[in-house]
């Protein structure tokens, strides 16, 4: 018989649930992927067990897609009770993800774009605008970064304007997310005794959905009774037909996929974005280069255009490593269509498998030094040396993150424009503490801003060859 995956000590009953309780579950799951070097262990969640791997030559295994496929485990099951067969929570073989994965491809490439940038620059303004006013003082990153990310998606994909920067609370939409969220996560941590007198949770979650379901339909009804040009998210998804099956999306589907757009759409960049933040804070030599970089591609206050986001070398490596250090979306999981044996253990067919991202990517075997922030790894002659399977901060394979560029162009473009327009310092010297919803963030993070210019890119105009070599 081949033996059963290595687990820590935990208790009757409750497993290791108090352990995560007191560690949350990205703490408490790194903690344990340095115990267990081998790369593969097994947690127990009361009666569940979760199967955990952060070894890049298993991920490699995991990655074969003719023998396993993402299989949602408990935490995505229950956001199915308000994202359905959406695109992130369907299982594979649900007919609506094809169909919906080939009727919006389009919408996220290259030219699409092109077509959402001015979109999204026009939301990074409002963001430097609003601290513009801020100047001098402290301001929650997460926050702002999550206005910026929500409001981006929604008007790029939807022509929706929450106006996120006009109020001074998150929007209500958020408030409901976010509970239901971290609801979602407490159902899968809890046991089921506990659950059953959770009632109050319950309703409240019930409340949540609704909520996010009303804005939902509000988005759509408006679309339909004012009928837009062009080809965004939303007009694929009211009109274009699947080219396979020549069907189009169905009304609840609509409605899912908007709510899922919405959801994975902002919280992980604005998560990545706020963890980039925290590590130049960390990190001056790397704020200068990054400094340097966007005054030299970003001078003065021209207006950005989509060009210039390939020249931000050092910000995309900048977000490149946070990601790799705290990928926002911190696992994923899949399973095979059929019982298997890997690294010397059986898989069971359809048992979902976590890959544990955050381990992996710090794995000793694939990373020198893998604590240090180092953005020199993504220089091109070192990227081409990297463990092929060792970086999956976007997941894999067919279901891996459609958002990807979507996401990339608008973090690039927003830290960008917001170090050209303030310098940034930590008066309270950050201690990093991770938020956990299903995604993760730094918690309670405030930066100190000051407004880099007029003023002082007028004085090193005068007291240096070019701001670029002082800065630097
Ligand atoms: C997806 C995704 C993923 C995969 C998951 C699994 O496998 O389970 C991941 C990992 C991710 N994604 C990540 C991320 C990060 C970031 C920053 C992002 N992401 C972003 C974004 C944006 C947007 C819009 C998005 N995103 C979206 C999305 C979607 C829809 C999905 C699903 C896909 C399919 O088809 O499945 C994803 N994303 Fe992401």
């Amino acid at each position: 018989a081949a033996p059963s995956i290595p687990s820590p000590k935990g208790l009757p009953v409750v497993g290791h649930l108090h352990q995560i309780a007191r560690a949350g579950l990205i703490g408490h799951l790194l903690t344990v992927s340095k115990e267990f070097p081998a790369g593969i262990f097994k947690l127990k969640f009361g009666s569940r067990v979760g199967v955990f791997v952060t070894d890049p030559d298993i991920v490699a295994e995991l990655s074969d897609e003719t023998r396993f496929r993402k299989m949602p485990g408990p935490g995505l099951r229950v956001v199915r009770k308000f994202a359905g067969d959406g695109l992130f929570t369907a299982f594979s073989d649900e007919p609506n993800w094809g169909k919906a994965h080939r009727i919006l491809l389009p919408a996220f490439s290259q030219r699409a774009m092109r077509g959402y940038f001015d979109m999204i620059v026009e939301v990074c303004d409002q963001l430097v605008t609003k601290w513009t006013r801020a100047a001098g003082t402290d301001v929650l990153v997460a926050d702002d970064m999550t206005r910026l990310t929500l409001d981006s998606i929604a008007i790029a994909g939807f022509g929706h304007r929450f106006n996120s920067f006009e109020r001074d609370e998150l929007d209500s939409f958020l408030l409901a997310l976010g509970r239901a969220l971290s609801e979602s996560m407490s159902m899968i941590t809890r046991l089921p005794v506990q659950n059953r007198f959770a009632k109050r949770s319950q309703r409240q979650f019930d409340a949540d959905i609704a909520e996010m379901n009303a804005l939902v339909d509000g988005i759509i009804a408006d679309r339909r009774v004012h009928p837009t040009e062009g080809k965004d998210l939303l007009n694929l998804m009211l009109t274009a037909v699947d080219p396979e099956t020549s069907e189009r999306l169905d009304d609840i589907n609509i409605r899912y996929q908007v709510l899922t757009f919405l959801i994975a759409g902002h919280e992980t960049t604005s998560g990545m974005l706020t963890f980039a933040f925290s590590y130049l804070l960390r990190n001056p030599a790397i704020l200068a280069q990054a400094y340097a970089e966007v005054d030299r591609v970003l001078p003065g206050d021209i207006r950005p255009d989509y060009a210039q986001v390939a020249k931000l070398e050092v910000i995309e490596r900048i977000l490149k490593e946070a990601l790799r250090l705290w990928p926002t979306a911190p696992a994923f999981s899949l399973a095979p269509f059929e019982d298997t044996e890997v690294a010397g253990y059986v898989l069971k067919k359809d048992r979902p498998v976590n890959v544990f991202t955050p381990g992996v990517q710090r794995n000793p075997k694939a990373w020198d030094d893998p604590e240090s922030f180092d953005i020199d790894r993504w220089l091109p002659e070192n990227e081409a040396r990297h463990h092929p399977h060792a970086y999956k901060p976007f997941g894999n394979g067919e279901r891996a993150c459609i958002g990807r560029q979507f996401a990339m162009v608008e973090a690039k473009i927003a830290m960008a424009m917001l170090l050209r327009a303030f310098s940034i310092s930590d008066p309270h010297s950050y201690k990093l503490r991770i938020k956990e919803t299903l995604s993760i963030k730094p918690d309670d993070f405030f930066m100190r801003i000051k407004r880099r210019w007029p003023h002082e890119r007028l004085q090193l105009a005068h007291s240096a060859p070019t701001a670029t070599e002082t800065v630097a």
